[in-house]
């Protein structure tokens, strides 16, 4: 069976393919980009499980196949929780990472190193064709370095330092990163949903 991966996000997708893959699910994942003619979701959702509730539910639909999507964003606890849902499109142009890492750290340049709480998040959702859906959460705690590290992941990863580490997630092996991350424990929470749903 195909499970459509609802996302255009390369970084997304290369980590979604090798958490499913070790969930060992008995199915083609097959991205959103074997399906050209279907148009950008529009993330109208005020929380990270709508919008992504709102991208699995798009592709479900489209495609007569069941869809997952992913959701996720850095909250900066000084912040207010900001960037989170708009993390793709801080600097104003949607998925350019490195301007909005860039903006970001000026932000944040007078915030000395014990104020610079933050975290990953991540809503996973699932969507079958009729209209069933689930939704699941994970979290990665950490701090936000002045200067950025490592060629590891997308995002903001070069700048968030897990708790406990000392290595920014873009110095981690991918393996570790998708170990402990946000968007590893989400879908590994959704693995089983989707085994019972799809089964
Ligand atoms: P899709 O909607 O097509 O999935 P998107 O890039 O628009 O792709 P989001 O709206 O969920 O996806 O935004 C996710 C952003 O959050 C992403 O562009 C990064 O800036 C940030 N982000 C999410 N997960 C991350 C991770 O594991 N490491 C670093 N940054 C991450
Ligand atoms: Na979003």
């Amino acid at each position: 069976r195909r499970l459509i991966l609802a996302t255009r996000n390369a970084g997304k997708v290369t980590e979604l393919r090798a958490i499913l893959e070790t969930a060992d699910l008995d199915v083609d994942l097959v991205g959103a980009d074997a399906y050209p003619e279907i148009p950008d979701v529009k993330e109208t959702g005020v929380t990270f499980a709508e919008n992504a509730l709102l991208k699995a539910h798009a592709l479900a639909r489209a495609t007569g196949h069941p869809a997952v999507a992913d959701d996720s964003g850095l909250c900066v606890d000084v912040l207010g929780g900001a960037p989170g849902i708009f993390s793709a499109r801080w600097s104003g142009t949607h998925g350019d990472d490195q301007a909005n890492l860039v903006l970001l750290l000026a932000q944040l340049s007078d915030i000395a190193d014990e104020h610079r709480a933050a975290h990953f998040f991540c809503a996973a959702a699932l969507a079958l064709p009729d209209g069933t859906e689930r939704v699941v959460e994970g979290k990665l705690e950490g701090t936000l370095r002045h200067t950025p590290s490592g060629t590891g992941g997308f995002g903001y990863d070069p700048i968030l330092q897990p708790l406990g580490h000392t290595r920014t997630c873009a110095e981690l092996p991918p393996a570790e990163k998708n170990a402990i991350s946000h968007r590893g424990r989400a879908f590994r929470a959704l693995a089983p949903v989707v085994r019972e749903l799809l089964g």
